[in-house]
């Protein structure tokens, strides 16, 4: 058939098409995508930068819902469960309710202070690359990209040195119960709450203290009711984007390549905005507030909160059995892997 005829044909299909109420473009999807952070923060930027590319390489286009716009972290991960929302992007913080193996990230001290090796621990783990996908698949989700926001760092009433100072505090931890335990290890009172809570509470002196990556402490505002930032070294701030297991199958193959393929230019352009971002985000805290104190913690005052963390990791077993002891080998080998 000459390339005329053909495309006399395809105009012909069109026209039916057209008659019988399709769109010409009826392949050209608007997914939905929900995440946890305001403008501008690095889920937003993760989201749009997915976007981009999914808008430039296919006739898709995404809608993306930010922080409340569709209610709080669970709730967004029931729609998309459900299959009203064909992405979300969930941090472990909230996963872990849902899958236990997803709590490892709350294992003090696990993880290096570098951003860079931290970096490559992401692009390189089998644990994440290989094994988490698999225990999203048992909750129907379908696992694109774990990534890390930014260093956890503590705020409270008072600045704080050791555990002993943590001593009746109540420190907001987002609701996985492994969180509580490291809380608890800590000497605090941990106090789960979902983040819609949380400014609230600290203003109202509810809580006496949270965790959370710098860039969020400025742009969520909680310097101002909580003033006292403690470097304690002891975790990453870790999200995850994933799609609905149902829909992502569903799609076709070449669909299929081009939304992991969106992830990973996501991922890569993530990278590069939290570079250098905890730094400026403590210099724009500083700029704007007389009351903010820095403590950073010494190597010697660090080894008493890590004394603690063993517990936790017994913790962490008590919690997923064989499943989670085998991910933590892994998870570990992986870590070695990358700062050897
Ligand atoms: O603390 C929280 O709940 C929030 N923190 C960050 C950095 N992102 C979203 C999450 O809900």
């Amino acid at each position: 058939m000459s390339i005329y005829s053909h495309l006399k044909q395809l105009t012909a299909v069109s026209c039916v098409a057209a008659a019988l109420g399709f769109s010409a473009l009826a392949s050209a999807d608007t997914w939905r995508y929900a995440h946890e952070e305001y403008e501008g923060d690095v889920q937003d930027v993760y989201a749009h930068k997915f976007k981009e590319y999914i808008e430039d390489n296919s006739e898709h286009s995404l809608q993306i819902y930010r922080f409340g716009e569709l209610g709080e972290s669970d709730d967004i991960m029931e729609q998309t469960q459900a299959g009203i929302l064909q992405f979300v992007n969930q941090s472990p913080g909230f996963t872990g309710s849902l899958i236990p193996e997803a709590q490892i990230f709350f294992i003090p001290y696990l993880m290096p202070t570098n951003m860079e090796t931290v970096i490559e621990f992401f692009r390189q783990s089998k644990a994440v690359n290989e094994d988490f996908p698999k225990l999203y698949e048992e909750q129907g989700l379908e696992l694109l990209k774990m990534y890390p926001e930014g260093e956890m760092v503590m705020t409270a009433d008072e600045p704080v040195t050791e555990p002993a100072d943590l001593k009746g505090k109540k420190i907001r931890v987002m609701t996985n119960p492994l969180l509580s335990s490291t809380y608890e290890a800590f000497g605090a009172t941990p106090t789960p709450l979902p983040w819609g809570e949380v400014y609230g509470a600290l203003q109202t002196n509810m809580l006496q203290g949270q965790e959370n990556p710098i860039f969020w402490i400025e742009s969520g505002g909680l310097y101002e009711v909580s003033p006292n930032l403690i470097f304690t070294h002891h975790g990453w701030f870790t999200t995850a984007s994933m799609a609905n297991k149902d829909f992502f199958d569903g799609l076709s193959k070449d669909d299929q390549a081009m939304i992991r393929d969106a992830a990973d230019y996501a991922f890569n352009e993530t990278v590069k905005h939290i570079r250098g971002l905890a730094e400026k985000s403590l210099e724009k805290i500083q700029a704007s507030s007389d009351d903010v104190t820095v403590t950073r913690l010494t190597d010697e005052q660090i080894a008493k909160f890590k004394a603690r963390a063993p517990q936790v990791e017994e913790t962490f077993y008590e919690m997923t059995g064989e499943s989670g002891k085998a991910l933590l080998n892994q998870f570990k080998k992986d870590l070695e892997a990358v700062t050897n």
